[in-house]
């Protein structure tokens, strides 16, 4: 492979493409897109109780950390930020990471490159990459599929199988609910750990699957329960942490791997909480035990129907798997797809409602999409189904089909989904009180276990129940009785559960802090009807760094 002829000597700008995110625009920022976990996929249809958080862009972070050129992050950068450090330092590599729906701004920032930093080598990496035929879409010297780490190491001359160095990441940032903003203490969020990229699963749809090999394949950052051990000691000590978001496709599939984990985390006594992805088949490859010891306090899991015939769901009985998942203490957010090739519009209501039922803590609705790069797009195209002309910045599974599907129409399509995120709240409640009872369960489950580790865990969990969440149950008691009465009763009698459990501190908190929180949350309420948007803020890290000369 070519190598840049500066070597670890060369001057490097790593950037996420440029904001503002939630707003409609020429360059494919869309307001139904915005730059949040939750409130794009997730609790979008909560209104004030919607989750609002940012995260990082882990994929160039990890590449930064993992080179020995002087190296900068630009993060969330406006237009004016990005041209403003490429005129400001000289750089030889200018690497720009996005995905497909930014495909516009990827094309914007390497033209802004060639006129403000000609001598620039312009990398292109992260999923916009798949799109087939993207070399004549953007003026990009290289544009690198999969894994980034080791490409630029060798790019650079460097040792592309060196170990790899994990980052210090806080995962959400400026986390807001119900009007309130969260206080950015120390060790106050998880950290974000990232044991390896892609899933050998498969699924035909599965983007981030597809990236990194495809079915049998995958990459992995950390072979051994030994050193993800080691990494995370690491960073639980300098980010004093006792909680992370675990960024791996599917990390209960790798059970060796997991185990000894467990393993060490027993000897060294370790009360941690991992919030992890992964599918029902993985899961069940666990005791519950298993899993509240090793600290599963959080999981995200496929509910695609059974009638897709997915390998992942197979044998299982997903409803059953949630429900016991959350008597132990562990918050289920499930993930279901909208408009799969079996669905009509005479069946979709009832699948809505059957993934509904599930009642997990938080639901993410997909369309079902063919997005470039996976055997699914190649299927799609080869039949001639994908529908001309449609935006790339409009193929993220949040608005309408890309496809042409047998039974249902592309305006039905949002329509279906616009009313499975509402009719999951309407019937299920605001996802915080959902987890409000799913904490509460494991807290009386495990409040006695003999295990110090495990009951640390869940009285660290249960001290925000017993305090600002029960304040927070009283507010969202009131506020749904508008939204539909039989929840409010429900979420009543969960506040009446905390409060035996804890007669003082619940009430007192309830009495003092309910009324401040409900003022927020009605401000928030009028403040979204408004058209309220959040957006992160810009970060510049550098690393090896020496000014220009
Ligand atoms: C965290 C995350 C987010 C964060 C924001 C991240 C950010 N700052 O941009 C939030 C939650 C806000 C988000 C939002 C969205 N996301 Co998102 N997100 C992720 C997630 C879960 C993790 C990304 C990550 O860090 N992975 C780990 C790192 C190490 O991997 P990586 O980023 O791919 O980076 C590696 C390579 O790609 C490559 N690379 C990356 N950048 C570069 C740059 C250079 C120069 C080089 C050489 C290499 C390189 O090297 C890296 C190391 O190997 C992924 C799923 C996943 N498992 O990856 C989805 C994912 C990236 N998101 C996706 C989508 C679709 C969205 C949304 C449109 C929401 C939606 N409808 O699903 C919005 C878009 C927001 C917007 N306006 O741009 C899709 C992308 C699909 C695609 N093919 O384009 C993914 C793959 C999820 C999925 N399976 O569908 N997302
Ligand atoms: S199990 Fe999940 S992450 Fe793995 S291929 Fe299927 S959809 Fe993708």
């Amino acid at each position: 492979m070519e190598t840049h002829p500066k070597k670890s000597h060369a001057r490097i700008l790593l950037s996420s493409v440029f904001g503002p995110y939630a707003q409609d625009d020429e360059f494919g920022s869309r307001s139904i897109n915005p730059m949040e976990l939750y409130h794009n996929q997730v609790t979008r249809a909560q209104g004030s109780f919607s989750l609002r958080m940012f995260h990082r862009s882990w994929g160039i972070m990890m590449i930064q950390e993992n080179i020995s050129a002087p190296c900068s992050v630009l993060d969330f950068p406006t237009r004016k930020a990005f041209a403003c450090e490429l005129t400001t330092n000289r750089y030889d590599i200018v690497g720009i990471s996005g995905i497909i729906v930014n495909v516009g701004k990827v094309r914007e920032m390497c033209r802004m490159v060639r006129e403000l930093s000609p001598d620039s080598v312009i990398v292109v990496g992260g999923h916009v990459a798949a799109i087939p035929g993207v070399e004549k879409m953007i003026d990009a010297d290289h544009i690198v599929r999969g894994e980034g780490i080791s490409w630029m190491r060798q790019y650079l001359g460097e040792d592309e199988h060196a170990p790899i160095k994990h980052p210090m990441i806080v995962s959400g940032l400026e986390t807001r609910i119900m009007g309130m903003r969260l206080p950015n203490r120390k060790g106050g969020t998880a950290a974000t750990i990232i044991p390896s990229v892609g899933c050998p699963m498969g699924c035909n749809f599965c983007t981030t699957s597809a990236f990194f090999g495809g079915k049998g394949k995958f990459v992995n950052f950390y072979e051994t329960g030994d050193e993800l051990f080691e990494v995370m000691c690491r960073i639980e000590a300098e980010l004093k942490v006792h909680s992370f978001f675990v960024m791996d496709e599917n990390f209960l599939l790798h059970r060796t791997r997991a185990m000894r984990l467990l393993e060490l985390m027993k000897e060294a006594g370790k009360s941690w909480e991992l919030s992890v992805f992964a599918s029902a088949n993985a899961i069940r490859k666990y005791t519950m035990l298993e899993l509240v010891e090793l600290g599963v306090s959080w999981v995200w899991m496929g509910l695609e129907s059974p009638k897709a015939g997915y390998s992942k769901l197979q044998g299982n009985d997903v409803r059953q798997l949630t429900r016991e998942l959350r008597e132990h203490g562990i918050r289920v957010q499930g993930s279901t797809i909208v408009g799969l090739e079996h669905h009509t519009p005479d069946n979709i209501v009832e699948e809505i409602e059957s993934a509904i039922a599930h009642q997990t803590d938080f639901h993410q609705f997909m369309l079902y999409t063919p997005v470039p790069g996976t055997p699914l797009y190649q299927e799609m195209s080869e039949q001639g189904r994908l529908l001309p002309d449609i935006d790339f910045a409009d193929v993220h599974g949040q608005y309408k089909f890309n496809f042409l599907h047998a039974a249902i129409s592309r305006e039905d399509s949002k329509r279906f989904l616009d009313w499975a995120f509402w009719r999951d709240f309407e019937k299920n409640g605001p996802s915080l009180y959902r987890m409000c009872g799913t904490m509460l369960k494991g807290w009386q489950r495990y409040k006695d276990y003999p295990d110090p580790r495990v009951r640390e865990r869940f009285e660290r969990e249960v001290k925000k129940l017993s305090s600002a969440y029960n304040a927070a149950l009283w507010v969202m008691e009131k506020e749904f009785k508008k939204v539909n009465r039989s929840v409010s009763d429900r979420i009543h009698k969960l506040r009446r559960e905390v409060e035996k459990e804890f007669p003082f501190i619940a009430r007192l908190t309830a009495a003092s802090l309910g009324p401040i929180l409900l003022w927020s949350t009605r401000r928030e309420e009028n403040r979204l009807a408004k058209g309220r948007t959040y957006e992160p803020p810009t970060f510049v890290e550098r690393r090896n760094w020496v000014s220009a000369t």
